[in-house]
């Protein structure tokens, strides 16, 4: 390979609390968490509860990720771990494990970056009436400044809320029991870009020289056909689904589309004169984002029903304004996720044109049923060709000028995915654990370990 990789490119891997840590409740002292009571078809509680019992061997995986050569790691702060209730008591036994976790990473030089809040909130938020309720916002505010006391010197890099498009999105596979074309949904994402952008101001008011930026998901959108309609299907989804999200966090208001398109559908949240100052006030440092794939639309002709969201013949309809159809170019995974590794430089360009902060790449990955053999090796070429591919396309978009700092593929470790147990794996390193929550927790290096090895000795040139 001949790529082309900025000196000081962190390169590192990514996992999140409740996916990876185990909840180990009575053990540490932890308040119980929205994930704790998460139980859907394809899994079960148990899994969240052991995960990959990191809790217990953080020790030998923050080697692992050390002798693979990891510039900087990404991972989660369990909130319900250090809150234990309203009033903000903290947790001593949560505050011991995450700065063991940072004197760990120091010692190996490996910088943290760490997100604040990647989908568990502890179960206490439900008292006062969840995440649509204002109040949230304070309570965030309060689990921030706990963390920036007590870590402030510790972390490099902040993240703030994991994938926020995802509570509208995706909100069943996170807890969420909201309907989506209400105005209930979008007070709930207002209330945490709200959050977000007060933990932004926080931490710059209280740790000169923090480093903190917002960790979306995005997608490329693009359109099903040469059809013009169908670009305006585009347009709206990519400021539906991108922009709606990253202007709020990086511009500090929202846009004109996204507001617009509310008002229309009656579906515009409470907003205060006081938190238009606050979005305006905070500005991020970088922006780190999540990519897996691309989406691909039209127009839609049907009303917006979100009951009837797949729809066998027009496939997934978005409101009512883009239908998400299969793109026939593009490969899929074993899970049906399509393979797109040029949209991602697509989007590293439209994102960096857009807001021109540095980027860094907080999670990108293959979900296989991957194999150990009997001598207890597993030969993952398909994500190692995965991962080629991304970083060709990573290494072009440098090129053309996107200041991209780091990348942190997902997921360091193998880990829980969040509502298709660890049968869906995606680490350099496998965990013999399997969706019964039966295994020796025993960690095995796979090939793509010893291949990720030799991209960071050799800077992505491989
Ligand atoms: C992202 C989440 C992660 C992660 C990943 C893979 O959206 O931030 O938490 O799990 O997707 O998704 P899944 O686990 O559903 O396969």
């Amino acid at each position: 390979m001949k790529n082309k990789f900025p000196k000081n490119f962190l390169w590192g891997g990514s996992t999140s609390a409740y996916q990876f840590e185990g909840m180990f409740k009575d053990e540490t002292k932890k308040a119980d968490s929205i994930m704790d009571n998460f139980i859907n078809n394809n899994l079960q509680n148990s899994y969240f509860e052991i995960a990959s019992d990191h809790y217990h061997n953080w020790k030998n995986d923050i080697a692992l990720m050390a002798e693979m050569g990891f510039k900087c790691y990404r991972f989660s702060i369990s909130w319900p771990r250090i809150i234990k209730n309203l009033k903000g008591e903290v947790n001593e036994k949560g505050i011991e494990f995450y700065k063991n976790i940072f004197l760990e990473l120091k010692k190996y030089n490996i910088k943290s970056v760490v997100t604040i809040f990647h989908f568990d909130y502890p179960l206490f938020i439900n008292e006062i009436g969840g995440l649509q309720n204002k109040e949230f916002i304070n309570q965030f505010k309060k689990y921030s400044k706990i963390l920036f006391e007590n870590f402030g010197q510790l972390v490099d890099y902040w993240l703030t809320i994991n994938e926020l498009c995802n509570f509208y999105f995706a909100g069943e596979i996170i807890g969420l029991n909201v309907k989506k074309d209400s105005k209930e949904i979008w007070q709930i994402i207002h209330n945490l870009n709200v959050a977000q952008a007060e933990a932004i101001n926080l931490c710059h008011e209280m740790i000169p020289n923090s480093k903190i930026g917002p960790a979306p998901n995005v997608k490329p959108i693009y359109a099903g056909s040469t059809k013009p309609i169908d670009n305006i299907a585009r347009l709206n989804l990519n400021n539906f689904r991108n922009w709606a999200y990253l202007d709020v966090a990086c511009k500090g208001e929202y846009n004109k589309f996204f507001i617009n398109y509310l008002k229309k559908n009656k579906q515009m949240f409470s907003i205060t004169e006081e938190e238009k100052m606050i979005l305006k006030k905070s500005r991020p440092d970088f922006i780190a984002f999540n990519y897996y794939s691309s989406n691909t639309v039209k127009i839609s002709t049907q009303t917006n029903d979100f009951n009837k969201k797949w729809d066998q013949e027009n496939g997934i309809l978005i409101d009512n304004f883009a239908c998400q159809i299969k793109n026939e170019n593009l490969d899929k995974t074993q899970f049906g996720w399509e393979i797109d590794p040029i949209g991602l430089r697509i989007i590293l360009r439209e994102v960096y044109d857009r807001y021109n902060l540095p980027i860094m790449i907080t999670e990108n990955g293959l979900g296989a049923y991957d194999e150990k053999t009997l001598d207890n090796k597993i030969h993952d070429q398909y994500r190692i060709d995965y991962y080629k591919k991304h970083l060709e396309q990573m290494s072009l978009a440098i090129e053309e000028g996107v200041d991209l700092i780091g990348y942190m593929p997902w997921s360091a470790i193998d880990l829980v995915s969040t509502h298709q147990g660890i049968k869906k794996r995606y680490g350099f390193v496998y965990v013999d654990i399997n969706d019964n929550g039966e295994g020796s927790l025993e960690r095995y290096k796979k090939d793509s370990f010893y291949w990720y090895q030799k991209v960071i000795q050799s800077n992505g040139g491989e």
